[in-house]
C-alpha cells in the first residue's frame, strides 16, 4: 500500500500482505479460552519449538507478554532487576508496580546493555530489609538502546550471575528476530540463557496483533493464568495466529533488508548539518539527535509529518525512525531528503556550529 507517507514511526504499524490476509481468512478457529483453537495451538507448538521450550502461550501484545511472565516469576515486594532504558521501565504504564507489586532496580550501561558485575552489584543482601531480588530481565534488540544487540557471551555472562543468585530470567524478545538476523544465532541460542523468553509477531514480523512468551510447561501453566486475569484470554484467537505463523515462514529472512536500510538511512543522516547518530546502527532502529538551533525533536517532527515522513520524538532532542516492512529503499531516499530539507537552517534560525 503506498499512502505517500513514509511512516517510520514503528515497525509495529506494518500492514498485513495480501497473503497473509489469506492465511488469516483460511485459518481454522476454535475457542482458545476453552482450549480447543487449532491454529493457535499449532502456533504454540512452533514458536516453543523455534525457542527451544517446552512450552508457548500466545498473548496479544509484548507488553502482556512481559508482564505475565513478570507476575508469573514473582511476588509482590520482590524486585526486578533491568536496564533502565528498558521498554518494562519506560513503555508498559507502570505495570511491574500495578500488576505484579514489584520494584525495579535499574542499571545502567550503554547502549541498554550491562554485564556480570552489574548483575552482582545489583542483587541485594538476603536480610529482614531489602526486597528480594527475584529476577533478571534483558532487552535484545535494546529499542531505547537503538535497536542493539547483546552479545551471546555478554547474555552468557549475565544469565550465569543470575543463576548463581537464584535469580529467575526473562528476555524480552520483542525484537529478538532482529537480533538473529543481525547476529546468525538462532533465536534458541538466545532462549537458552532465560527461564521465559517473550517476542512479537507484530513488528519486524508485519503481524498485525500478537506476541507469545516461552518457558517451562510449569511456568507457562503460571504465565496462561495470569494472561487470563489480566484479560487476555482470546476466543478465535487463530485468526491472528494464522498471521503469526505466516510471519515466521516468511517474514524472517527479508528483515536484512530492514537492517540494510537502517544503515542508509544513518548514513543520510549522519551527514546533514545539525543532526547526528548517537548510537550504532546494528538493526532496523535509527535514532538521530537534533541540534537546539533546528528546534525540538518534536517540533523537527512536525515539521517532518508536514513533508510526509513520520518519526517518534523519544527525548527532547533524540528522534527514533524505524525500517520496516512496508518501507523501501526508494522511500528510504525519500526520507533522508525530507529530512535534509527540514533541517536546512532558514532565515532567523541559525546552528550554533554553522
Ligand atoms: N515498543 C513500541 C512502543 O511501545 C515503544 C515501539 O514502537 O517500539 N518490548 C519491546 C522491546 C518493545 O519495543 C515493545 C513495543 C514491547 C515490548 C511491547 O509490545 P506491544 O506494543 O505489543 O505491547
Amino acid at each position: 500500500m503506498n499512502t505517500g507517507i513514509v511512516d517510520l514511526r514503528s515497525d509495529t504499524v506494518t500492514r498485513p500482505t495480501s497473503a497473509m490476509r489469506a492465511a488469516m481468512a483460511a485459518a481454522e478457529v476454535g475457542d482458545d479460552v476453552l482450549g480447543d483453537d487449532p491454529t493457535v495451538i499449532r502456533l504454540q507448538e512452533r514458536i516453543a519449538e523455534i525457542m527451544g521450550k517446552p512450552a508457548a502461550v500466545f498473548v496479544p501484545s509484548g507488553s502482556m507478554a512481559n508482564q505475565a511472565a513478570i507476575r508469573a516469576h514473582t511476588e509482590p515486594g520482590d524486585e526486578v532487576i533491568a536496564h533502565r532504558d528498558s521498554h518494562i521501565i519506560h513503555y508498559e504504564t507502570g505495570a511491574p508496580a500495578a500488576l505484579s507489586g514489584v520494584m525495579i532496580r535499574p542499571l545502567d550501561g550503554p547502549a541498554g546493555l550491562f554485564d556480570a558485575a552489574d548483575v552482582d552489584g545489583a542483587v541485594r543482601p538476603n536480610n529482614a530489609h531489602s526486597p528480594w531480588s527475584k529476577l533478571l530481565v534483558v532487552e535484545n534488540t535494546h529499542n531505547r538502546g537503538g535497536g542493539s544487540v547483546w552479545k551471546m557471551d555478554r547474555i552468557e555472562r549475565v544469565a550465569e550471575r543470575a543463576r548463581a543468585h537464584g535469580l529467575k530470567s526473562h528476555l524480552d524478545g520483542a525484537r529478538v528476530w532482529n537480533a538473529c538476523i543481525a547476529t546468525g544465532h538462532a533465536p534458541a541460542e538466545y532462549a537458552r540463557h532465560f527461564d521465559t523468553v517473550s517476542c512479537c509477531f507484530s513488528k519486524g514480523l508485519g503481524a498485525p496483533v500478537g506476541s507469545a512468551v516461552c518457558g517451562s510447561r510449569e511456568t507457562i501453566t503460571r504465565v496462561h493464568r495470569f494472561r487470563k486475569m489480566f484479560g487476555g484470554a482470546m476466543r478465535q484467537a487463530g485468526i491472528l495466529a494464522a498471521a503469526a505463523l505466516h510471519a515466521l515462514e516468511h517474514h524472517r529472512e527479508r528483515m536484512a533488508d530492514d537492517h540494510a536500510n537502517a544503515r542508509r538511512l544513518a548514513e543520510g543522516v549522519g551527514g546533514i548539518r545539525g543532526l547526528s547518530i548517537p548510537l550504532p546502527v546494528e538493526t532496523n532502529m535509527v535514532f538521530f539527535d537534533v541540534e537546539p538551533a533546528l528546534g525540538t525533536a518534536a517540533a523537527v517532527c512536525e515539521r517532518l509529518s508536514a513533508r510526509g515522513v513520520w518519526a517518534l520524538a523519544t527525548a527532547p532532542q533524540r528522534v527514533r525512525c524505524v525500517c520496516h516492512l512496508d518501507v523501501d529503499r526508494a522511500m528510504i531516499d525519500r526520507a533522508i531528503g525530507e529530512i535534509a530539507g527540514t533541517a536546512a537552517p532558514s532565515p532567523g534560525r541559525s546552528l550554533a556550529h554553522a
